[in-house]
């Protein structure tokens, strides 16, 4: 079986290849620029590197539209150069996991040709002539606006796609589908690959009657399927189950409740070992993403403390607040700062569960000035502009997901040292005081602050293990917890706004010994703008 629970002390950290380094000046990240950062990741502390896709792809969808499943795109290197970083990788103690795209397909994958019912095919409704609009088999709508069914004039036919028309979803029910990603996933893992972050993994079981959905709202036939525990309690058996070396499996799921993450990661189940939620990033919305709200503290920390309490005793909860789909966390939920951005470091760390740190997080980059819809590269985006037009813009600068995909910001040459050549997404201006060379260098920023909480965790059972308190749970500023285990005890206090906020917790511990601290406070008992604290006793 596999080596259980290491990742329970493991921090992960995320790559998005494209926008990471560029060695070849051609104005994309590639393999070889992540080899060259690999001592800066070391220095961070990280444990794993998940990189998002680096396989063949149209790029319809920055890479989650997949071509080729076993090879590398040209844009990012070779298999060689895959191998290599892995060795790289390796060689300095860490492991890395690969984005697994398996809930779809790219359209230009040659299964889409060779391979009809590998797909969903349906007719046009009942009664109505194909290819005229409302004439798709469901009313379903697509994550990137559209309908959910594209029209084949060619078999007069529709094929489902919950993503882009690029991107046709993959039929699960065919176990011949099953069989070949099994093959695929065996084949990276017998490369060395360390396991798998799975892309919408909770998407793959439908309901096959393929019914309408309440306003075009068809999650419900596709979220958590009737078959998704069946599924992955077979990928476990035919892919992991007969490996003994530390892997790490986390399953993406939109819309996951706590009680199915409690199936899924209950590790008696063999499913997955963690699960992406959305809860929390869900927040600050209405129904649409696009309908941008002010995040709710109150709303947020009852929210965390119920995945908190959900998975206390089996499973085990991930722990983010970005990746490359959502806006940076210090300009969505903090003040822009680099101490709000530590204190969110800090908030997010001292949860129970697994950190994720996306890139550029560790330096309290931020979200990027987009002046016009032409600036935006994100399918996403500009699928929902065009059907919203500009009055969506000040929308899109606030949570499209290109935020999160401008350049990593190296120093403060050109293009942040990102590349050379012109990079496919404009370098955020504030590169010249936000880069990892400035970041490395003071020992005071929000690098240094997150390389600490990673080595708390590494060094502080209580950090991993403890039980989590929620305290304070009606203050509309401070978010405040304790963690216990084996007679030790941690407090964390944090002001999660940009006014002073009394800190009502037992006077007992403002004596106490302070592990990490931003600093900014005005005194013991009064937490000064985004200033929080961790408190250790035993
Ligand atoms: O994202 C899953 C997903 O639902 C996202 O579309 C997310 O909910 C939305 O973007 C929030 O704004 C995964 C990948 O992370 C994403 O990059 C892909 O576009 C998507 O699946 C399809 O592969």
């Amino acid at each position: 079986a596999m080596t259980d629970a290491w990742w329970k002390s493991a921090v992960v950290y995320q790559i998005y290849p494209r926008s990471f380094s560029d060695s070849d000046a051609d104005g994309i990240g590639d393999l070889r620029g992540i080899e060259e950062r690999l001592d800066y990741l070391s220095a961070l502390g990280v444990d794993v590197l998940w990189l998002s896709p680096v396989y063949p792809s149209p790029q319809d969808d920055a890479g989650y539209d997949i071509s080729d499943y076993q090879d590398i795109d040209s844009t990012f290197g070779t298999l060689e150069d895959f191998d290599r970083l892995l060795a790289g990788v390796h060689a300095r103690g860490m492991k890395l996991i690969m984005d697994l795209v398996v809930n779809h397909t790219s359209d230009e994958h040659p299964w889409f040709r060779e391979h009809r019912d590998w797909y969903w095919w349906r007719p046009a409704r009942e009664g109505m002539e194909p290819g005229t609009p409302g004439a798709e088999p469901t009313n379903w709508r697509s994550f990137f606006s559209g309908p959910t069914w594209e029209f084949d004039p060619e078999s007069g036919e529709y094929y489902l796609h919950l993503f882009s028309r690029k991107q046709p979803d993959l039929n699960w029910e065919n176990p011949e589908v099953r069989h070949a990603i099994h093959t695929m996933m065996n084949w990276w893992l017998d490369r060395g690959v360390d396991g798998f972050r799975m892309d919408v993994i909770n998407m793959i079981s439908k309901d096959t009657a393929l019914p309408d959905g309440p306003g075009g709202d068809g999650s419900a036939h596709y979220l958590c399927g009737p078959r998704i525990h069946e599924f992955l309690q077979e990928m476990h058996r035919e892919v992991f189950a007969g490996r003994d070396r530390k892997l790490l499996t986390v399953g993406e799921m939109p819309g996951v409740t706590v009680e199915q993450a409690l199936r899924f990661t209950d590790p008696a189940r063999a499913e997955v070992d963690m699960v992406f939620q959305f809860e929390h990033v869900g927040l600050d919305h209405g129904p649409s993403k696009w309908d941008v709200q002010e995040l709710d503290l109150l709303a947020l920390k009852a929210c965390m403390n119920r995945w908190q309490a959900g998975l206390a005793d089996v499973g085990w909860n991930s722990l983010y607040w970005n990746n490359h789909d959502q806006p940076r966390v210090v300009s969505r939920f903090g003040d822009g700062g680099p101490r709000s951005a530590k204190t969110l470091g800090t908030v997010l760390h001292l949860h129970r569960g697994t950190p994720y740190v996306y890139q550029g997080e560790e330096l309290g980059m931020t979200n990027a000035p987009f002046a016009s819809i032409g600036d935006f590269r994100d399918i996403e985006t500009l699928n929902h502009h065009a059907e919203a037009g500009d009055g969506a813009l000040p929308a899109l600068r606030a949570r499209g997901r290109d935020n999160a995909r401008t350049p990593m910001q190296w120093d403060a040459s050109p293009h942040a040292g990102f590349t050379t050549g012109t990079p496919w997404i404009a370098v955020n201006p504030n590169y010249e005081h936000i880069n990892a060379a400035a970041a490395v260098a003071d020992p005071d920023s929000v690098f240094h602050h997150y390389r600490r909480l990673i080595e708390l965790r590494h060094t502080e059972p209580c950090v991993v293990h403890g039980d989590f308190t929620l305290l304070m749970p009606d203050d509309p500023a401070v978010y405040a917890f304790t963690r216990a285990y084996e007679g030790t005890e941690l407090l964390v206090v944090a002001n999660w706004s940009a006014e002073p906020a009394a800190l009502e917790v037992d006077p007992a511990w403002l004596g106490e010994e302070v592990v990490i601290e931003t600093g900014g406070g005005s005194g013991a008992a009064t937490l000064g703008p985004w200033e929080s604290r961790v408190y250790r006793r035993s």
